[in-house]
């Protein structure tokens, strides 16, 4: 299987987010991709490559042009503004308020967020289109003929829709690389999220298709963030009617409940016939991770990647969450070396 990874994530890092009520540093650390990094040369998966640049047309295949223009000046303009810390958005429109875009940078950031736990830094634009690249090399890989390939976001991608950032994402690696497929000769991507959170970015990118199926198993939404989709009862709009499937499960819920998920998403996966599936892949399922409450534990993860396998269709990994710091590592590198040996 072939890592895609760059250096260049190590320019987003943020200082702080809120957490309990108080501020933490951020979950969401560049230690997670040097680990991570680790684990797959220790676990001798093959090949590491640097991705290649796409530029931005890619991008804006999935994102909104003036969304991603703003991400790219952001930084500038709030120190601009004479401020030195992390830009962060402190307000939002929701109900009976209106969907202006305001002219000041504080405005900006309000306008293109939907929460504060994802600070933009001095190197988050290069850092982000970077884990794009890394994204977009992989999908580039698996239609040159790669079976398997993981590329290794940071920052991840799956709460980032076509027009706003949060939950630590920016721009939606997954969605970018699953559009690149697309765009390239595939007829069906499934994308198949299995990070702790909800992908609401990639299910709204995709909600009214029938090109992309996406397939969620995270917390319910009633008790976990992102806490405004996920649902049960999304299955899509108009074309895209019956190509979403979401499986909230429960806090505290046990491994074989989690598992009893999986096999109902493969089952769909399986029936839908597509050309490549994608994985967003988050082991915040992880039973210690900090900010999650599912209970899958470090061996788990190998069944987690043989079960994917055994659709028998390419397969691309998209790295999204996983804070067990110590614990991540060895976590992905369970789901790849189980992927692979059961490819
Ligand atoms: C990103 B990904 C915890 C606050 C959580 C945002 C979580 C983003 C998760 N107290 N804030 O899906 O792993
Ligand atoms: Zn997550």
């Amino acid at each position: 299987m072939l890592t895609i990874y760059s250096d260049d994530h190590r320019l987003h890092h943020g200082k702080s987010e809120l957490n309990d009520g108080e501020l933490k540093p951020c979950f969401e650390c560049p230690e997670r991709a040097d680990i991570i990094l680790d684990a797959v040369t220790e676990s001798k998966l093959g090949d590491v490559i640097a991705p290649d640049n796409f530029g931005l047309d890619p991008i804006r295949a999935v994102h909104n042009p003036g969304y991603v223009a703003f991400l790219e000046q952001a930084w500038n303009s709030w120190t601009a503004t004479g401020r030195h810390g992390d830009a962060l958005p402190l307000n939002w429109a929701i109900r009976g308020l209106r969907q202006i875009e305001p002219e000041t940078i504080d405005g900006k950031l309000s306008y293109f967020s939907f929460d504060a736990s994802t600070p933009i830094t001095a190197g988050t634009w290069k850092a982000a289109t970077s884990a794009a690249n890394v994204a977009l090399t992989g999908a580039a890989n698996l239609l040159q003929g790669e079976s398997c390939a993981f590329s290794l976001c940071r920052p991840p991608g799956h709460h980032a829709a076509s027009d706003y950032f949060g939950g630590y994402c920016f721009l939606n690696n997954a969605a970018i690389a699953t559009q690149y497929l697309l765009d390239h000769g595939a007829t069906r991507v499934a994308v198949l999220d299995v990070d702790y959170h909800h992908g609401n970015g990639t299910q709204s990118i995709f909600y009214e298709r029938s090109d992309v199926l996406f397939v969620s198993i995270h917390a319910d939404p009633l008790q976990e963030y992102p806490f405004f989709l996920g649902h049960v009862d999304e299955r899509g709009d108009g074309a895209g009617e019956g190509y979403t499937a979401n499986f909230p499960l429960r806090w505290h819920s046990s491994a074989p409940k989690w598992f009893d998920a999986l096999d109902a998403g493969l089952q769909l996966i399986a029936d839908y016939a597509p050309d490549y599936v994608v994985i967003s892949l988050g082991v915040d399922t992880y039973i210690d991770d900090p900010i999650s409450q599912f209970r899958l534990e470090t061996p788990d993860y190998l069944e987690v990647g043989s079960r994917i396998a055994s659709l028998g269709l390419p397969m691309l990994f998209v790295l999204e969450g996983g804070y067990a710091v110590a614990e991540v590592g060895r976590n992905v590198s369970n789901v790849l070396v189980g992927a692979a040996a059961g490819n």
